[in-house]
């Protein structure tokens, strides 16, 4: 296990969640994504995700990467949606299988692909299970997943033991970037029973308010994901620092 990974388990010890801020490296400039990430360091973010399903690839996300780096010391970890989402730069790579894709090409494809590009660019990989839940987004078109009903939370359940199983140590639900809601709480609570305390628990998706993230965490999750909350809060340093203070124990 890697700095990054040891990292965020240990926020999670020792404060019962953590939060994580994702930048589209296709929705603002470099030097804008870099004041978010700056403003979301000093609201207590624990880490800084970046990727996204179109566009987020290239100078752009080396750039994105680059400003990023130079205004906060958290990890930053790259979120990609294909090989082409990796750069040498970041600090770690959720090393990620769509599992629920109907494309082998987002199951095991691109990872085929990106493995050789992580060992070089000395990128930590963090082995992750990426579950798409209704309504699933841009990312659910992009990424051909059968979306899981959101009513179907055994479904979500059998995929995330199945990764258990095959030694994912992180699995992450996903209603889509920008959904109307976010991952119902009781999927959660099922997905976090099954899988147990030795993996961690992600979801994201269509959290907007701090009280949908306490919810959640309420539920089970380890780690919650904001990225348009964030990217459209007009103080992003009170907005991250309201929801992390409330998801920590
Ligand atoms: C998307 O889960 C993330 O991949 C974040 O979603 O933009 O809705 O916060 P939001």
């Amino acid at each position: 296990m890697g700095r990054v990974e040891e990292l965020l388990r240990r926020t999670v010890a020792a404060r019962g969640a953590g939060h994580l801020t994702l930048i589209d490296p296709d929705s603002q400039s470099a030097a804008v994504a870099a004041e978010i990430a700056e403003a979301a360091t000093s609201g207590g973010t624990d880490a800084i995700m970046v990727g996204g399903s179109v566009g987020a690839a290239g100078v752009v996300l080396h750039e994105t990467v680059e400003r990023i780096k130079e205004k906060t010391n958290l990890p930053v970890i790259l979120f990609p949606s294909s090989v082409a989402g990796l750069c040498e730069n970041a600090d770690a790579v959720f090393f990620m299988s769509l599992l629920n894709s109907r494309s082998t090409s987002y199951i095991v494809e691109n990872q085929v692909l990106g493995a050789p590009l992580v060992m070089r660019y000395g990128l930590e990989p963090l082995p992750m299970a990426y579950i798409i839940i209704e309504p699933g987004g841009t990312v659910g078109w992009v990424g051909d997943a059968r979306l899981i009903p959101r009513k179907k939370p055994e479904l979500a359940v059998a995929y995330s033991l199945a990764a258990k199983f095959m030694g994912m140590r992180l699995v992450y639900l996903e209603a889509g970037s920008g959904a109307d809601s976010p991952i119902p709480a009781q999927m959660v609570a099922g997905v976090k029973r099954a899988i147990g305390s030795d993996v961690l628990l992600i979801v994201g998706g269509g959290s907007r308010s701090v009280g949908a993230a306490t919810e959640m965490v309420a539920a089970g999750a380890d780690l919650i994901v904001t990225g348009t909350a964030v990217e459209r809060s007009s103080d992003v340093t009170a907005f991250v620092s309201d929801l992390t203070r409330s998801i920590r124990r």
